[in-house]
């Protein structure tokens, strides 16, 4: 077992349902804890920086997009192997392949509105904490 961190985002369609809460406990409930957290507007370049790697995707200009539509909620959680602990609380990328009781099982739309965002690795949950908050935002406890 190895304490990590990893990134959350509360996607905008999530934020707009109101269940930034709901989506919370379900964390804590995992053992998961919030060691940092903001919520922001990300403008559109702070969006295609974030997604830089699916730059050549067709999805892209449309991933983009979405998550500029609206407030997003950014969260660093810490635990036992907390990057996999998420992706698994989150379900897969397209709710309608989401097992039952998943995050985007229970309040993902589409592929593309699909209410959470999860680090998928320890090297790239570095990269994308590091891209949202200083060393000092993140309170270990
Ligand atoms: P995320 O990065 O947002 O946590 O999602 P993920 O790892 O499950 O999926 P990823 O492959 O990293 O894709 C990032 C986001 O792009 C959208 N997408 N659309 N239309 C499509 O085929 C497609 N594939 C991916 C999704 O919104 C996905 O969350
Ligand atoms: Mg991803």
């Amino acid at each position: 077992m190895a304490l990590e961190r990893t990134l959350s985002i509360i996607k905008p369609d999530a934020v707009a349902k109101n269940v930034i809460g709901e989506i919370y406990a379900r964390f804590e409930k995992a053992g998961l804890k919030i060691v940092a957290a903001r919520m922001k507007q990300l403008s559109r370049a702070e969006a295609e920086g974030f997604y830089a790697v699916h730059r050549e995707r067709p999805f892209f200009k449309a991933l983009v997009e979405f998550m500029i539509s609206g407030p997003v909620m950014i969260s660093v959680l810490e635990g036992e192997n907390a990057v996999l602990a998420h992706r698994d609380l989150m379900g897969a990328t397209n709710p309608k392949e989401a097992a039952p009781g998943t995050i985007r099982a229970d309040f993902a739309e589409s592929i593309d509105a699909n209410a959470v965002h999860g680090s998928d690795a320890t090297d790239t949950a570095k990269v994308e904490i590091a891209y949202f908050f200083a060393a000092t935002d993140v309170l270990s406890r």
